[in-house]
């Protein structure tokens, strides 16, 4: 997607401070961390959002779910984090690419973003 944010972060267009990188998926810190831990993941491919996934989704959803409690150790959060998707208005899904957040750190996270 030509305007898409993060499908310009997947070719480089944008720069971001990435921590993983496979064939479909990427992660990298958010640029306003909420929590010492703030890291975003991503399929490259671009899917809007969780809501506009289906079952042929189910791969790479699953790969976002594997690597995110690996990073959440490997970015200092091993005891524990919350993985976030915000998703669609109502759920404050600002940036119309499938992400979910891996936020975390030595204290634990409130309950809310
Ligand atoms: P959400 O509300 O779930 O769509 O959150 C989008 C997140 O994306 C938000 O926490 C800030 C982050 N973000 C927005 N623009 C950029 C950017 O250009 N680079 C990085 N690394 N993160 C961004």
């Amino acid at each position: 997607m030509e305007d898409c944010l993060f499908c310009k972060i997947v070719a480089g267009k944008i720069p971001a401070r990435k921590v993983y990188e496979d064939d479909e998926v990427l992660a990298f810190h958010d640029i306003k961390p909420a929590r010492p831990v703030h890291v975003l993941v991503i399929p490259k491919r671009h899917i809007t959002s969780l809501a506009s996934t289906t079952e042929t989704d189910l791969p790479v959803l699953g790969r976002i779910l594997a690597i995110a409690n690996r990073l959440a150790c490997e970015q200092g959060s091993p005891d524990g984090f919350r993985l976030i998707i915000n998703t669609g208005p109502i759920g404050h899904q600002e940036v119309q690419h499938l992400h979910a957040h891996i936020v975390g750190g030595p204290e634990p996270v409130g309950p809310m973003l």
